[in-house]
């Protein structure tokens, strides 16, 4: 497999990595003490190692399963009925990849997932249900299929199901990063705010920044998108767009854009950058590899991916996850049609320190061959 960094020589075990020099090891651990020189190359590696490992969730397996959750607890008793997407390389510890969560959560009708908030940023794409709704910030919005919707850092955040019909989507977090900073914190509205004030009109931020406008003097200071949701409706109008118009970088990644805070052209959220790809009939696209870890969640179409070696064909509501430093190619099969897969990642936690590095691969074909 052509699988090696071309530039790089072959890694040489580090002349010290062995050498105990005589010292008390023992005498040391008591006093909390060890040779750095006998694990740096574990710690120093020449790439980036990670124990998470490429997996998919598949929606036929889930959707039964979270709607036995909706039988069994309400929403309002779990406060998020949720199904997390552990990672199998974690030993169930929650998190997708070390940095991102992910799960489905579901609201039936009538129900209400009571208001809190957390240092976590979260976002939704709605999988299954149509106007359920989420309020954020005194914001209420209702949901169609494929919409992304954010939740910023501490923000009231509520959701609710006024339809007769079960409302399903995936949650992205950067929870298990917080996790490791030690840096949570959480709390609820409380008594009589289950369901927070709305104190502003329907679609209120998508008017005001989503059009190429912004209100002069703006006071808004958030580090986050003002805009709540994002409608799929628009995304698949501007794929087709570009699709049209040939602009395509579709030899590494299809037709793609980025969700972005209009007011900077940056991530919608500051630790989790959001996208959307059109992968066309018969496409393959070039391996490409970058530190982000990420997940893959089917819009639209069916097709496969190639992630770490490893190949997993995915269909619509299917999700899936690419580790750090993974070579990741989608390919969708001339027959078939065109797939739109979704992607969030942690590529904005990396960028302000420069740890963020990406390569396509550029040998062969530009393909590895699966397993
Ligand atoms: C959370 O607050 C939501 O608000 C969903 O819908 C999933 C997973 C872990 C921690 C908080 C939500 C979550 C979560």
């Amino acid at each position: 497999m052509a699988l090696e960094t071309p530039t790089r020589a072959r890694k040489r075990e580090r002349p010290g990595s062995k050498n105990t020099a005589g010292l008390d090891l023992d005498e040391l651990r008591k006093l909390w003490l060890k040779p750095l020189w006998l694990v740096l190359s574990d710690a120093f590696t020449d790439e980036p190692r990670t124990q998470i490992v490429p997996h998919i969730w598949k929606w036929s397996d889930v959707r039964p399963r979270i709607l036995e959750a909706g039988r069994r607890i309400s929403a309002e008793e779990a406060e998020r009925r949720v199904l997390m997407y552990l990672n199998p390389g974690l030993n169930g510890a929650p998190g997708a990849t070390q940095t991102l969560f992910s799960g489905v959560q579901l609201i039936m009708p009538g129900e209400i997932a009571p208001t809190h908030r957390h240092v976590p940023s979260a976002l939704r794409v709605v999988i299954e249900g149509n106007g359920a709704y989420t309020t954020v910030s005194g914001e209420k919005t209702l949901m169609r299929p494929g919409d992304f919707v954010t939740t910023p850092n501490w923000a009231w955040h509520d959701h609710g199901n006024e339809t007769d019909e079960p409302m399903m989507w995936l949650d992205g977090l950067d929870m298990p990063f917080v996790l490791a900073l030690n840096a949570m914190f959480y709390e609820e509205l409380g008594d009589g705010y289950d369901i927070q004030p709305v104190t502003r009109e329907l679609d209120d931020s998508q008017t005001r920044y989503n059009r190429g406008f912004r209100p002069h003097r703006d006071a808004f200071a958030g580090n986050y998108s003002p805009i709540l949701n994002y409608r799929y409706a628009e995304v698949r109008e501007t794929l087709a767009l570009m699709e049209r118009a040939g602009d395509a970088l579709s030899e590494e990644e299809g037709v793609m854009l980025d969700y972005i805070n209009p007011l900077t052209g940056g991530p919608t959220l500051p630790t989790i950058d959001a996208h959307a790809q059109l992968i066309r009939p018969g496409e393959h696209t070039r391996a490409v590899r970058d530190t982000a870890s990420r997940l893959y969640f089917v819009l639209d179409g069916r097709g496969a991916s190639i992630i770490g070696g490893q190949r997993l064909e995915w269909e619509k509501g299917d999700t899936f996850c690419a580790p750090t430093w993974a070579w990741r190619e989608h390919r969708v099969a001339s027959s078939d049609a065109p797939a739109v897969l979704f992607s969030f990642d942690d590529a904005p936690i990396q960028k302000p320190f420069s740890f963020y590095r990406r390569q396509a691969l550029l040998e062969g074909d530009g393909h590895q061959s699966s397993l």
